[in-house]
C-alpha cells in the first residue's frame, strides 16, 4: 500500500522520492525504509531514468539517521544484513538509474550512509554530514565502513568515525562529499537540471556503468577468518553495557557516560 512517509512524484523521466515525517526528523525507521525500498522497486526503469532522493521541502533535519528506538537492544546485531537500513542501500546502489540524494538540512549517522550510497550528492549551505555510532557505543557494520572507504579518505573517514561531529557545508564541498554546493533557493532547479541532463543518455551504457563501479569499488577479497575475526570484535560491541547505555542515554534525552566495558 502507499506510504505518506515516503511520496513518489515522476515528472519528465524523472522520478522525486521524498522522505516525508517530520515529527520524527525522517528517522530510518523500519516503515520509511520499506516505503523508501517500495517506492524505488516500483519504478519503471525503462520509464524513469534517474531518481532524485530527498527531504521535503524546508525541514532542517534531511535525516536524523537510523531510527534508535528499533536499533536491536543488545544481543543481536544492530547493523545486520537484513536490517531495513542495509536492504534500502541495496535498492539504492543495485538501481539500474542514477540517484541523486538532494541535501537541505542536516544528515546524521547511518542517512549519512545512504547519501553516500546514492550516485551523487547536491546539497545547499545549510547541508551538514555526521556519522554518529560511537555516541551510541554502536560498531558499525563492515559493509557499511566499505562504502565509506570507496568514497572519502582514510583520515576524513576517522575523524568523521572517531568525533561524530558534523562536518560543515563547505567542509563536504572541500572533501569532495558533495558533487554541488549550490545556494538554497537554487538547489530544486539545479538538481532537476543535473538530473534531466542525464535522462536523454543511453539506459543500458549508463546501467552497466553504474554496476561496474559499484561491483569494482565493493570488491575486497577477505578471508573467512578475518571477516569471522572482526564479526566476533563487533558483538563484543554489540553486546557491552556502553551500548546498552548509549541508547538509554538517546531515549532518556541525556548525555551517555561511557565506561568502556
Ligand atoms: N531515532 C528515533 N527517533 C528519533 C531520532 C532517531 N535517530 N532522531 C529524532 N528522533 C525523534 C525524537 O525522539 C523525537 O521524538 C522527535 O524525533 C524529534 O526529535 O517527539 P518524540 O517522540 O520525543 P528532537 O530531538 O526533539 O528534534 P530536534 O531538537 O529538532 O533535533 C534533531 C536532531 C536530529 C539533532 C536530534 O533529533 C538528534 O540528535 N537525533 C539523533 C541523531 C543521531 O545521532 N542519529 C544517528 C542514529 O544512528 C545511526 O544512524 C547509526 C546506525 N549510527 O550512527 O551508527
Amino acid at each position: 500500500p502507499p506510504s505518506d512517509l515516503v511520496t513518489v512524484g515522476i515528472a519528465n523521466r524523472v522520478a522525486t522520492l521524498t522522505l516525508n515525517n517530520a515529527a520524527k526528523r525522517n528517522a530510518l525507521s523500519a516503515a520509511l525504509l520499506d516505503a523508501l525500498v517500495a517506492g524505488l522497486k516500483s519504478l519503471d526503469t525503462q520509464e524513469v531514468r534517474v531518481v532524485i532522493l530527498r527531504a521535503a521541502a524546508g525541514l532542517p533535519v534531511w535525516s536524523a539517521g537510523h531510527d534508535i528506538k528499533e536499533l536491536p537492544r543488545g544481543h543481536e546485531d544492530p547493523l545486520g544484513y537484513s536490517d531495513p537500513l542495509e536492504k534500502a542501500l541495496r535498492a539504492i546502489r543495485e538501481l539500474p538509474v542514477p540517484v541523486i540524494a538532494m541535501v537541505h538540512g542536516t544528515v546524521w549517522g547511518g542517512a549519512f550512509d545512504l547519501v553516500l550510497s546514492c550516485d551523487m550528492i547536491v546539497a545547499d549551505e545549510t547541508a551538514s554530514f555526521a556519522i554518529t555510532p560511537v555516541n551510541l557505543g554502536l560498531p558499525y557494520n563492515t559493509t557499511g565502513l566499505m562504502h565509506f572507504i570507496g568514497r572519502l579518505p582514510m583520515n576524513l573517514i576517522k575523524e568523521m568515525f572517531f568525533t561524530a561531529a558534523p562536518l560543515k557545508a563547505a567542509d563536504a564541498e572541500h572533501w569532495h562529499i558533495v558533487n554541488h554546493l549550490v545556494p538554497s533557493a537554487e538547489l530544486e532547479g539545479f538538481t532537476r537540471t543535473l538530473a534531466e541532463g542525464m535522462t536523454a543518455k543511453a539506459p543500458l551504457a549508463v546501467a552497466v556503468i553504474k554496476e561496474q563501479l559499484r561491483v569494482l569499488s565493493d570488491y575486497q577479497p577477505i578471508a573467512a577468518q578475518v571477516f569471522e575475526r572482526i564479526q566476533d570484535m563487533r558483538r563484543q560491541v554489540y553486546e557491552s553495557a556502553d551500548f546498552q547505555e548509549g541508547i538509554a542515554a538517546f531515549l532518556e534525552k541525556r548525555k551517555a557516560v561511557f565506561r568502556g566495558t
